[in-house]
């Protein structure tokens, strides 16, 4: 099999950290690794396979003879770079909003639409962290029952905002501890031992742009024909994302079934034992792969309705992880290439 040259642009950041130890156990056909960051942290070395990479400047020229970019840069930059980047023939996976809603690009989960990969145009689009692990849960259901209507509340973890907002927790943790003064800088709030009914800037519909990615991108991913309203939340936690899920189908099931499905569901763990405490956690689910699924129980409120909780790490499958399985994707459907 070839081997491609690949990039990481936005190298050093969190989503950029966990891109580069992902793809370090990967089996993907890696000739060469080239890491990219803004200009401040060229220069600066970073190991990756016993190798020293030396970190260079993300910016049009750099992109001239790589295959494909995993980019984690920001929607700015993204929008800026990308069309430079498959100018010289790279292909381009993007993990920020830039291109997401673009009707030319395809945004992929590959557990869920991997067969839109099939048509890009040079750039795909990762989605948002919170949408991802619930579609992953909602596509099996959705297949079998004919989802109508989801209800969704999540739970979001610190490092959904980078590395300031987890120092912040930490900061805020230890000043409280030791009676001192609570200072915030990253959210409006005070974070340790609270939660912010925020995430994202507020919209002029009264939903914040968190609340509207998780509606738009599963119209554009799952089925536009299905209603969803959102509640985004962010908690005091240091990596993972939560959310509950409250689901409408058309048709009736066994919920049974529904656990049986989650368990044999593609890139899905079910930790559904309520009466020996086992359900899928935060702390547990940090640092794995898997969307971990649980208290899958009947909505007896509704029709064919169900609750469960739903759990992945934001930083995994909801950003690095997915952009590498889009990337393997693309290498073993021969779709390595700008048209
Ligand atoms: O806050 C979270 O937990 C998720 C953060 C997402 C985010 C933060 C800054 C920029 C995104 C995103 O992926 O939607 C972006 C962006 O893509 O522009």
């Amino acid at each position: 099999m070839k081997n491609y040259t690949f990039a990481i642009v936005g190298a050093l950041g969190n989503v950029g950290t966990e891109m580069r130890n992902i793809l370090e156990n990967s089996n993907l056909p890696i000739g060469d690794l080239v890491l990219m960051d803004i200009a401040e942290n060229a220069g600066k070395k970073v190991t990756w396979r016993d190798n020293e990479i030396t970190v260079i400047e993300s910016k049009p020229e750099a992109f001239a003879g790589i295959d494909l970019a995993i980019m984690s840069a920001g929607g700015g930059a993204s929008l800026q770079l990308s069309p430079e980047a498959v100018k010289r023939g790279c292909v381009v996976v993007d993990n920020s909003t830039a291109f997401r809603m673009h009707p030319d690009h395809p945004l992929v989960i590959p557990e869920v639409n991997a067969e839109a990969l099939e048509n890009h145009n040079g750039i795909i689009a990762s989605p948002n962290c919170s949408t991802i692990q619930m579609l992953v849960a909602l596509k099996p259901i959705h297949e079998k029952y004919n989802i109508k209507r989801v209800v969704v509340s999540t739970y979001q973890a610190v490092s959904g905002s980078g590395q300031a907002a987890v120092d912040e927790l930490h900061q805020q943790t230890r000043a409280f501890a030791n009676g001192e003064e609570i200072v915030a800088n990253v959210y409006p709030h005070q974070i340790a031992f609270n939660a912010l009914p925020h995430i994202d800037v507020f919209m002029e519909n009264g939903y914040t742009k968190e609340e509207m990615k998780m509606i738009e991108e599963t119209a554009k991913i799952l089925d536009p024909s299905i209603k969803m309203t959102t509640t985004t939340v962010r908690m005091p936690v240091v990596n993972g994302h939560s959310e509950s899920l409250n689901i409408e189908t058309e048709n009736p099931f066994e919920i049974e079934d529904i656990r049986t499905l989650m368990d044999n569901a593609d890139g899905v763990v079910l930790e559904d034992e309520p009466i020996n405490n086992i359900y899928p956690l935060a702390i547990n689910a940090a640092g794995k792969d898997p969307v971990y699924v649980g208290r899958i129980r009947r909505d007896f409120s509704a029709d064919n309705a169900l609750n469960m909780w739903c759990v992945s790490d934001n930083l995994r499958k909801g950003a690095a992880l997915n952009t590498i399985q889009i990337a393997q994707e693309l290498v073993q459907r021969g779709l390595v290439r700008v048209k």
